[in-house]
């Protein structure tokens, strides 16, 4: 018959696997990771192949007006609401090979098991490509797509942000759209009956503890900022030190600064991380005038997003040595825990074709964040080597990606009922 287990025995190991291994050509490194920046041509070349993929089965594939992906297959009643799953295509610029990606071809290889099963689910099935999830790799504004579908960012002020090369949003969603003229647009579609999102932990717990399924129960909270620091330029051999506004001196002793206070956390469960760091002119004769440094700040708890993180500013110009400096604040994202009925689902499954799994709290930012604005949502954990990610060493293996697609393909047959 077809009932509990049906969908999750038509998961293809291999072929999830090989699909893996073509969508790292789009954009592959030679030391084996993976640059495919959100939209860029290989990450148009991603959705390119997804559609090809989904061709045979004459599931619907639409893309909405920020480049978001849709593969839609029918449900009994197609005027239900949809239960998504998904995630993102684009990646780190010197990213892996399962981060985003691993999410996508999950939520495909569900659809294709849950059609071979022969399972016809009352509410319509949707595989999701949400552009642009990695704020900051190209543009500066994460979990984009998604943001946008929610209501969270305006389209207008979406394709207004522009990347380090002046490129917009708008510019490149066009080219998008030039280059993918057969996909029918997408409106953006409310409401939704769910979204799931399968991803790699991108930490060590699982791996540790041998188990192969995390039922996410929520996301810890984010604090992003850019600091400018403008100095003066002057010439190395000339210029007198009391005469300097030498903003890398000034960038360096900020950040020395910060660390102190933010590193004092006995409990370590401060992730503080200065990713960005440019030094204009950059030029060894000149005395440099200008430095804009990222923060990326995360932490489970509110009142110390709000605590340590006020504490930025300060810190920062009691260190400007002279120079002017102005801190922005580019992002802020509340912790948040998931609603009961997906990880409910998810845990079911995973206990119901028994496989090791624990509940497990997100350290990473996910499209599921935005997305429980719109509906219940919720994520599958699988372990990475090491816990490593945003890495071209970034690793996974077929069973682990297969016993995930499994326990998702079983989750989307619950949340869409029969
Ligand atoms: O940075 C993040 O947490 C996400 O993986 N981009
Ligand atoms: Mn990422
Ligand atoms: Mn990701
Ligand atoms: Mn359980």
């Amino acid at each position: 018959g077809n009932g509990f287990g049906s969908a999750a025995a038509k998961v293809d190991e291999a072929r999830l696997w090989q699909r893996h291994v073509d969508m790292a050509k789009l954009g592959g490194t030679p030391k084996g990771g993976v640059r495919r920046l959100a939209l860029d041509a290989n990450d148009i070349a991603a959705r390119r192949l997804l559609a090809d993929w989904a061709k045979p089965y004459g599931w619907q594939v639409s893309m909405d007006a920020i480049g978001n992906l849709y593969i839609r297959r029918p449900g009994t009643d197609n005027d239900a609401d949809p239960v998504l799953s998904g995630s993102h295509t684009d990646t780190q610029p010197s990213g892996g090979r399962f981060d985003g990606i691993y999410g996508v071809l999950a939520a495909f290889e569900a659809m294709e098991a849950i059609e071979a099963a022969g399972i016809r689910t009352r509410r319509p099935i949707e595989t999701v490509v949400w552009t642009c999830e990695e704020g900051g790799a190209r543009f500066p504004m994460g979990t984009m797509g998604s943001g946008v579908f929610v209501g969270r960012t305006p389209l207008a002020d979406a394709r207004a942000v522009a990347d380090y090369d002046g490129v917009t949003v708008g510019e490149a969603v066009d080219a998008a759209r030039a280059a993918l003229p057969d996909l029918p647009e997408r409106t953006f579609g409310f409401p939704i009956a769910a979204f799931v999102e399968a991803h790699i932990e991108q930490g060590p717990i699982l791996e540790e503890k041998g188990l192969q399924i995390g039922v996410v129960t929520g996301i810890q909270g984010a604090r992003r900022f850019r600091v400018e620091i403008e100095g003066a330029d002057a010439h190395a051999g000339t210029t007198p030190r009391a005469r300097r506004k030498d903003a890398l001196s000034a960038a360096v002793a900020m950040v020395a600064a910060l660390e102190k206070v933010f590193h004092d956390d006995p409990s370590d469960t401060v992730r503080f991380t200065v990713g960005r760091f440019v030094v204009t002119p950059n030029a060894p004769a000149v005395v440099p005038g200008h430095v804009a440094f990222t923060i990326d700040f995360r932490h489970p708890d509110d009142a110390v997003l709000t605590s340590l993180g006020d504490q930025v500013e300060p810190i920062c110009q009691a260190n400007r040595k002279g120079c002017a400096v102005t801190v922005h604040q580019t992002a802020r994202g509340k912790p948040l825990t998931f609603l009961d009925l997906v990880p409910g689902a998810v845990d079911q499954a995973a206990k119901g074709l028994g496989l090791g799994h624990m509940r497990i709290n997100s350290g990473a930012g996910h499209d599921a964040g935005p997305m429980q604005v719109a509906a219940p949502s919720g994520m599958i954990f699988v372990p990475c080597e090491h816990g490593i990610s945003h890495a071209e060493a970034e690793n996974a293996t077929p069973a682990d990606l297969a016993a995930g697609a499994r326990v998702l393909a079983e989750t989307l047959v619950t949340l869409a009922g029969r």
